[in-house]
């Protein structure tokens, strides 16, 4: 079960005010002692997470929270790190004590769990001390449902635990690449072995690449770049797809007979976290930027800089070289996602393959509120490189846009 990414997994966050028992639900929840309670108001100030196994659900991340009312400057950065927290999560509990009533913050929660269109529930902790009826009255005035329980005496926590399964959205189990391949079809992965390349082990996107195919009951080849022409001149038959790192796409692309499917892990990740459609759009601004335009290229990983990282050092100067234009070029790391992408002209991001689909899906749907362009790492290597449509081929929806899009450039 620890196998499972995090990414994998669906993310729960466990806010309320401070002191209301939210660690103590956590702790309950999991069944051990994992993070501190105590009677003093902001006790958690970092978050935490737990991966465990919530049957029937499967995989999942707990995250216990700095109480949402902090106070203080402390305080505040507190909170912005709790409202990151939900911006990235598949649902939330919401955690209110039966002594008090409704207050603003928690009634801003619920607001903002509207806004981002978050599954949550609430669950009312300390109920062995008495029922609040006009908290109750006040949940059911807002339409909610809840849940009583007493972390102190453990009451309601096993049939929360129960139903809570049935509340967490589960998605459709989108392919990443199981759907362009038949069983018996040969299919090709270009797995460049650079400096950028983690020792000893493959990445995500490989990885879950070759386990699809061969779930398909395809055969899988995997080579490094140099080593694809002697692969292809040595198959029998004609692979039906290959599918190269976007970085040796140059080569690749050459290396490749036209009537051969070309696409790139980047682009299935495209599809698989992202949104295609979307980018292929983005790709159309990159020809309107200016001097001086700001260009924000977004990490999700926050892997040590290679020399020549792809993110830090080539996007950038592809983009540079690409576009003639003395460009603004701002790199975010992890987590450090900037709230208010106004002033940026173009959003370049990883593929997300350490976020949750829904918190790669947030970004998207932040960038597009505020009409900034978004593309992801491989779309626009692709592009840079020439390879587009050629990479796009096999994802018809990808191929209209772009026939939308190369009637504007
Ligand atoms: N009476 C009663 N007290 C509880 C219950 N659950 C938790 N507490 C107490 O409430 C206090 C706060 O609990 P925590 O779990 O630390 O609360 P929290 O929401 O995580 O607080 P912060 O981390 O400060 O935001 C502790 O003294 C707990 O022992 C409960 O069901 N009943
Ligand atoms: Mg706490």
């Amino acid at each position: 079960m620890n196998k499972t990414a995090q990414s994998e997994r669906k993310h729960i966050a466990f806010v309320g005010r401070r002191n209301v028992g939210k660690s103590s639900l956590v702790n309950r929840f999991i069944g051990q002692d994992l993070v501190i309670v105590s009677e003093t108001p902001g006790t958690t100030t970092d978050p935490v997470k737990k991966a465990m196994e919530l049957l029937p659900f499967g995989p999942v991340v707990l995250i216990d929270t700095a109480g949402i009312d902090d106070v203080g400057e402390l305080g505040q950065k507190r909170i912005s790190k709790t409202v990151q927290i939900i911006s990235e999560a598949d649902f939330a509990v919401l955690v209110l004590e039966s002594q008090t009533n409704l207050s603003i913050e928690e009634r801003n929660l619920i607001d903002h769990f509207r806004k981002l269109e978050l599954a949550f529930t609430v669950v009312i902790n300390k109920s062995e001390l008495g029922i609040n009826y006009e908290l109750i009255e006040d949940l059911k005035k807002l339409g909610l449902n809840f849940f009583n329980v007493s972390c102190a005496d453990n009451s309601g926590i096993d049939k929360f635990k129960e139903k809570i399964s049935g509340l967490i959205p589960s998605e459709e189990e989108l392919p990443l690449v199981g759907d362009l391949v038949k069983p018996h079809d040969i299919i090709v992965l270009v797995v460049p072995i650079d400096l950028g390349a983690p020792k000893g082990r493959l990445i995500m996107p490989q990885v879950q690449t070759i386990r699809e195919s061969l779930d398909v009951d395809t055969i899988v080849m995997v080579v490094k770049d140099k080593e694809l022409r002697a692969a292809l001149s040595k198959l029998n038959e004609k692979p039906k797809l290959v599918i190269t790192d976007s970085q040796a796409i140059m080569r690749v692309n050459a290396d490749v007979p036209e009537d051969i499917s070309l696409t790139t892990f980047s682009i299935l990740m495209a599809r698989y976290k992202g949104d295609l459609k979307e980018y292929v759009k983005g790709l159309t601004r990159v020809e309107e930027l200016k001097n001086g335009d700001k260009v924000l290229i977004a990490e999700a990983c926050s892997h040590h800089a290679q020399e020549d990282d792809i993110g830090k050092v080539k996007i950038p100067r592809w983009l540079r070289l690409h576009t003639k234009k003395d460009l603004d070029i701002t790199i975010r790391n992890g987590n450090d996602y900037p709230e208010n992408l106004s002033e940026y002209k173009l959003i370049v991001h990883c593929g997300g393959c350490l976020l949750t689909r829904r918190s790669m899906q947030q970004r998207i749907k932040q960038a597009k509120l505020m009409d900034v362009p978004i593309v992801n790492y491989g779309v626009l290597i692709s592009y840079m490189h020439g390879a587009v449509p050629r990479a796009l081929q096999p994802f018809e929806e990808a191929i209209s846009e772009w026939n939308l899009v190369n009637d504007t450039l």
